[in-house]
């Protein structure tokens, strides 16, 4: 069927006539057309066999023609002269989610960019959010469509933080036709990327929940629409979304077997096998009697264990724990008192100490830490040693005026080309915490660097500890292994940095962390306060990882945090 390549060509050739500012009717009339055949059941060549073409809602002659062109020749002329009209590589990026044409005519006609390069670069200008309506987070919006674009283009994974809202989204508009819902798969298991997002769910009608699912407003197309399943492309990022209506008796067992791991599933259809059990989407059977499935609290009782929280599905000893009775008790989101890593206005944050200290307060927490940028960050504006004196004075005021929260004057200090930090001992001193990061040098004796810092009495906790970012950097040349042991020798924590793009440390590195008893404390990284939603995704790194609250900073208050300069330990 060429209905997808056809619908694709149309969007193309909307989008060309909306960057070169053609009349909106016009372009409109390619975007109706590039919907109505995406989604027609019917075969469009086999329609223009029968001459059927004008039964197709929104196609007119001059479509019908461009239809016939491509089914005879393989492309269509007006869309080879259009693109001789535009720069080459803007076809490319008009595929960028969130970042339509008229925003990247916007861009060309100020700013002259020609390629993604010239477009990432100019996204990091002042001069970007001056445009008309070009606030912060559409830039950030668009930076997240570059990822998405760029990703999709490597590896089709995407970014929990970019997943989860998708799912949250697509299970408030599903919500009434459904008794019960819920996302499995990998997003359930909080994991950091996402391959495809997986719906379970069971209703008195199944054929209205796949009905309304293919009508999800953010669909780009349709999959498939069967009995009990449906599958879409949802448009902002591109991901494939699967959804499965169950029997009601069928779903504690089916949330088990589609939220996975499939190597944790494997490991307990081993034991059901050793017990004489047979385990499947449907159910626990002895012989060919049901014995659990409902909930999957009683699919994990019939095997002697409690239920195996999701983020611990990977069969990293996870069954065997439970087994012996000694799953640890995972941090919760209500065991967290606050964020840790947050810029104000003072550095290269958008907001004023005032709105974070009231958002905090807002979303119940009873902490904050303020992490600024030290005087070496000049980029990111930095504090002198004056500036932040004067930031103390003010946060001081302001934790006045709100006595619920204790607002902490932390910084995020640059560890410099020697491991030295970037204030003198005594500065660094009259702070609460200090966060020790690595933002220049990144391949210069980081190991040596990182190591040598944490020697310092003052700093506390290495910020986003390998550097990665998840959409385009590998990260730092270090040795993280060394890292983390030494981290425990000098009761330095460590950093889980839960801005979506760095989720730093990871999982796997935060098993290590445990093994040799080190602290963690969980910041988003927050340049403005809607990014402090993404202590989640903090939260659900961690519970991979393991972890415990007593292993969390952030889940003290500030007189009992076990912080280094405290000297607090038994050493
Ligand atoms: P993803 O989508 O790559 O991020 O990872 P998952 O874990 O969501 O994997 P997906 O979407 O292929 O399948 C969803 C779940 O279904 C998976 O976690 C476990 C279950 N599953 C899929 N295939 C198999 C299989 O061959 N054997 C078993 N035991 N379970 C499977
Ligand atoms: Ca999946
Ligand atoms: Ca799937
Ligand atoms: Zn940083």
């Amino acid at each position: 069927m060429k209905n997808t390549e056809i619908s694709d060509l149309f969007d193309e050739i909307a989008d060309v006539l909306e960057f070169i500012g053609e009349n909106v009717f016009k372009v409109s009339a390619y975007r109706k057309a590039a919907r109505a055949i995406r989604e027609m059941p019917q075969d469009i060549e086999q329609l223009y066999k029968n001459n059927q073409l004008s039964e197709i809602p929104g196609i007119g002659k001059n479509i019908a023609q461009h239809i016939e062109e491509y089914l005879k020749t393989g492309s269509i002329s007006k869309y080879k002269n259009l693109l001789s009209e535009i720069p080459g590589s803007f076809i490319e990026m008009m595929k960028i989610p969130n970042l339509g044409p008229k925003t990247l005519k916007l861009l060309y006609d100020r700013f002259k960019i020609k390629t993604l390069d010239d477009l990432k670069r100019i996204l990091e200008k002042e001069e970007v959010m001056k445009l008309p309506g070009m606030g912060e987070k559409k830039i950030e919006n668009i930076k997240k469509g570059i990822e998405i674009y760029l990703s999709k283009k490597t590896s089709n994974r995407i970014s929990l933080g970019i997943a989860l809202p998708i799912v949250t989204s697509i299970v408030e508009y599903m919500k009434n036709v459904c008794i019960n819902i819920s996302p499995c798969g990998s997003l359930r298991r909080m994991k950091e990327t996402i391959g495809d997002i997986d719906i379970l769910c069971t209703a008195e009608d199944t054929k209205k929940v796949i009905e309304r699912f293919v009508e999800y407003p953010g669909r780009r197309s349709v999959i498939s629409e069967g009995e009990t399943k449906g599958s879409i492309i949802v448009k902002d990022s591109l991901l494939q979304v699967d959804i499965r209506v169950v029997a009601p008796d069928s779903y504690g067992a089916a949330l088990q077997y589609f939220t996975g791991s499939k190597e944790h599933n494997i490991k307990l259809r081993t034991i059901a096998k050793e017990k004489g059990l047979k385990i499947n989407e449907y159910g626990v059977f002895r012989e060919d009697r049901k014995i659990a499935g409902k909930t999957e609290e009683e699919v994990y009782e019939i095997f002697g264990m409690p239920l195996i929280p999701p983020e611990l599905r990977e069969d990293r000893g996870e069954i065997e724990a439970a087994l012996n009775g000694n799953l640890p008790v995972l941090v919760e989101e209500k065991d967290i008192l606050g964020d840790m890593h947050i810029h104000t206005n003072w550095s290269d944050g958008s907001n004023t100490i005032e709105e974070i200290a009231k958002r905090a307060i807002e979303k119940g927490y009873r902490l904050i830490g303020l992490a600024d940028h030290s005087r070496t960050s000049k980029f990111a504006g930095g504090l002198t040693v004056e500036e932040l004196k004067k930031r103390n004075k003010e946060i001081d005021e302001i934790a006045k005026k709100y006595p619920e929260i204790t607002i902490l004057k932390g910084m995020e200090v640059d560890i410099l080309g020697d491991g030295k930090l970037d204030y003198p001992d005594e500065v660094l001193a009259e702070l609460d915490f200090v966060i020790g990061s690595i933002h220049q040098g990144f391949k210069k004796n980081v190991t040596e660097r990182m190591l040598k810092a944490m020697e310092n009495p003052y700093l506390d906790i290495i910020g986003h500890p390998t550097g990665r970012l998840l959409s385009s950097r590998e990260g730092y040349s270090v040795d993280i292994d060394t890292v983390i042991e030494y981290a425990g020798k000098t009761f330095t924590a460590l950093e889980i940095n839960a801005y979506y793009d760095r989720l730093d440390l990871n999982d796997t590195n935060l098993l290590k962390a445990r093994e040799k008893n080190v602290m963690v404390c969980i910041g988003t990284d927050a340049h403005s306060v809607w990014m402090m939603d993404y202590l989640k995704l903090g939260i659900g790194v961690a519970r991979r990882g393991w972890l415990e609250k007593d292993k969390i900073l952030n889940c003290y208050h500030f007189k009992e945090m076990p912080l280094k300069r405290k000297k607090c330990y038994n050493v």
